[in-house]
């Protein structure tokens, strides 16, 4: 199947994270989305270059409040001196929009406020290149959606940054804009559409973005946020919208069985719909230093086999993975086993 792919993630280095208020190195590097590149690669991919997209896709599914402030946060850190003084090379929040300071908040006069109106983590810094990198992450997978409306079965959009836990106005997660809820809402003229997201986090943005559409059901399978994993606030299976949200969150260790049986459940719940997105993160996998789940290659084949097998029209969108020595045969393995169910 196509593989869309945009050399402008490189422009993206969020320079580690700030995690308890220590700077820490950070796992969503560039070298992800190369890894991934190789592997394809050698096993004979096609790569298509992303298609420059309007910015109307990117507002069917942000405010234009967030893409202003992230197209303009970085400049104006600089601008305000924070660089020299105090001396931080990237847009770190420090202090936080909670609902309980008042229903109308002002958004801060203060590059130096401002990042906290917009972000809810202090993991996700935002660095010279990195709208630039979002924006064309976003080109990557509405090209994908463009070339399964124009009757590719399966398409592939190798993402970065990640993009599910981006909401419609706010940012964190290390994503910034959330590609596969613009994939998704590209693919809408379609009909109902499904999106399964099998990264090993809860895929809270895409939730919350389509939490009140009837034509878009979401699905999602993740590390359970009540064992104590991020995105902690939400991601329970009691969050279920008007029928059209599902939450599979599974306890830690859990491996190849019960991974499967959550997605063989997601996939049945899919069949209404016409079009299918995957959001495919591949850090449930065992070696992956983000989860602690315990999913093995022949598992991402087996999810890809059982996904392709409802023979939907599908778009797979790279959301997390941060193993570099076997991120790239995880995706390959999951790309494979979609072929091997019907569709490539
Ligand atoms: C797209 C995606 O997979 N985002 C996942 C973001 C989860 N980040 C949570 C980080 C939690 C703290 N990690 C610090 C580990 C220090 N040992
Ligand atoms: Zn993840």
């Amino acid at each position: 199947m196509p593989v869309v792919w945009s050399d402008r993630h490189r422009l993206h280095d969020p320079g580690g994270e700030v995690w308890v208020g220590v700077r820490i190195p950070g796992t969503e590097v560039p070298d992800r989305a190369e890894a991934i590149r190789e592997a394809l690669a050698a096993a004979g991919a096609r790569f298509v270059d992303a298609a420059p997209q309007p910015a109307d896709v990117v507002h069917a599914v942000h405010d234009r409040a967030l893409t202003d402030y992230l197209a303009s946060a970085w400049g104006s850190w600089e601008a305000a001196g924070l660089t020299a003084e105090p001396g931080q090379d990237r847009v770190v929040p420090y202090v936080f929009a909670h609902p309980e300071l008042g229903r109308k908040l002002a958004v801060p006069a203060a590059a130096s406020a401002r990042a906290g109106y917009f972000t809810y983590d202090t993991m996700t810094l935002v660095g010279p290149g990195t709208w630039a990198a979002a924006r064309a992450a976003i080109d990557v997978a509405v090209t994908a959606a463009e070339l399964v409306r124009a009757g590719a079965p399966a398409a592939y959009a190798c993402c970065r940054p990640p993009g599910h836990h981006a909401t419609r106005s706010a940012f964190g997660g290390s994503c910034y804009l959330n590609n596969t809820a613009a994939a998704a809402a590209r693919l809408r003229t379609m009909g109902e559409i499904a999106v399964i997201d099998i990264d090993a986090h809860h895929g809270n943005g895409t939730q919350a973005i389509f939490y009140e559409a009837a034509d878009v059901r979401v699905g999602s399978v993740h590390i359970d946020p009540g064992a104590g994993w991020f995105p902690h606030f939400v991601g329970f299976a009691s969050e279920t919208g008007h029928g059209a949200n599902r939450n599979l969150p599974l306890a830690p260790g859990t491996g190849d069985d019960g991974w499967l049986q959550a997605i063989d459940e997601l996939a049945h719940w899919a069949r209404p719909a016409r079009a299918l997105v995957v959001a495919l993160g591949v850090d449930a996998a065992a070696d992956d230093p983000e989860s602690p789940l315990m999913v093995t290659p022949a598992g991402y084949r087996a999810a890809g086999r059982r996904l392709g097998s409802l023979r939907l029209p599908t778009v797979i969108v790279q959301e997390g993975g941060y193993d570099l020595d076997t991120i790239g045969g995880l995706v390959r393995e999951f790309l494979t086993g979609i072929e091997e169910g019907g569709f490539g």
